[in-house]
């Protein structure tokens, strides 16, 4: 069976300070109402790559205390100061985390030995696996077949977030190494993705709509194509409104209207206006009814 996770939404208050209460009560509704499997912690979701250390190492303690053990979690410790992702990785590892997340590092073009040093390094002193946070788009870092066989012959490296839309490579991923995890890093994308077979999705859309995701891993790993296919175009709509109106802002202001206050982002994102703010309580009567007053 596949797992759904949610990237994690971080609420911060109105300063950009992590506000406990709001990620609290985000975190309860991924586990009561979303049923996820997992939450996917300090990702871009989380806005993880705005804050200090000492916050990244907060939000690790919220998210960990607050889930008790109900569900995975997966740490992002990744950051182009190795030491930093170093020492983000034994303190959530020692905290009781089993699955660390680094994503590939970015701004300099390194060469793919030193994105290799990176993650060996990383991990060289722990006991806990790896799982390769691939997001070209946003890294410029594409990682070929052969660069995954070398990450791969470190068998603590356990698999891969693949946030892209190259289906080639995701089905030679697949394909050569059965053994490893792949989880699907596109929302958007789910339904291509998990007829290639990947073992779960992690996603921002996810803290509003993980039903939806898990109705559509069910279709497809029943076979029920057609099922899928409309179960990911209803997903879209939202998806494509989600996007339009400001992604995270947009998911943290539906959540709001349906009674998690998860609140603003972090500078220099900006707050949400008047217009955003309508157009998201649109979208909430519109997908969510149930949900709201
Ligand atoms: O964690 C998310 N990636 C980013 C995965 O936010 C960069 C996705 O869930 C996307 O937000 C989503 C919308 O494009 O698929």
């Amino acid at each position: 069976m596949s797992k759904i996770y949610s990237a994690l939404i971080v609420p911060y208050d109105e300063n950009g300070n992590i506000y406990e209460k709001g990620l609290r009560e985000v975190v309860r509704y991924n586990i009561d109402h979303n049923k996820v499997d997992g939450l996917y912690v300090g990702g871009s979701t989380g806005e993880n790559f705005l804050i200090s250390t000492e916050e990244k190492k907060k939000i690790f303690d919220i998210a960990f205390d607050e889930t008790e053990n109900e569900v995975d979690l997966i740490a992002q410790v990744g950051s182009i100061n190795l030491r930093e992702a170093k020492e983000l990785a034994k303190y959530v590892t020692e905290k009781g985390y089993n699955t660390v997340s680094a994503v590939t590092p970015y701004y300099y073009k390194f060469d793919f030995e030193e994105i290799k040093n990176y993650y060996f390094s990383i991990i060289e002193d722990l006991d806990t696996k790896m799982i390769i946070y691939a997001i070209p788009a946003l890294t410029g870092v594409n990682l070929s077949l052969e660069e995954f066989e070398e990450l791969y012959e470190n068998p603590k490296i356990a698999g891969v977030k693949f946030t892209s839309g190259d289906f080639f490579l995701l089905e030679r991923v697949r394909e050569k190494f059965p053994n490893k995890i792949i989880y699907s890093g596109f929302d958007e994308m789910l339904l291509p993705a998990a007829s290639l077979g990947v073992d779960g999705a992690i996603g921002s859309t996810f803290n509003l709509n993980a039903l939806k995701a898990r109705e559509l891993m069910e279709a497809v790993e029943k076979g029920d194509l057609t099922e899928a296919r409309k179960v990911q175009s209803q997903t879209n709509h939202l998806i494509s409104d989600l996007i339009d109106n400001g992604l995270y802002n947009t998911i943290k202001l539906v959540l709001t209207n349906l009674g998690v206050d998860a609140k603003y982002c972090r500078e220099p994102m900006k707050k949400p206006s008047q217009q955003q703010q309508e157009i998201a309580k649109n979208i909430a009567k519109k997908y969510f009814s149930d949900g709201v007053d």
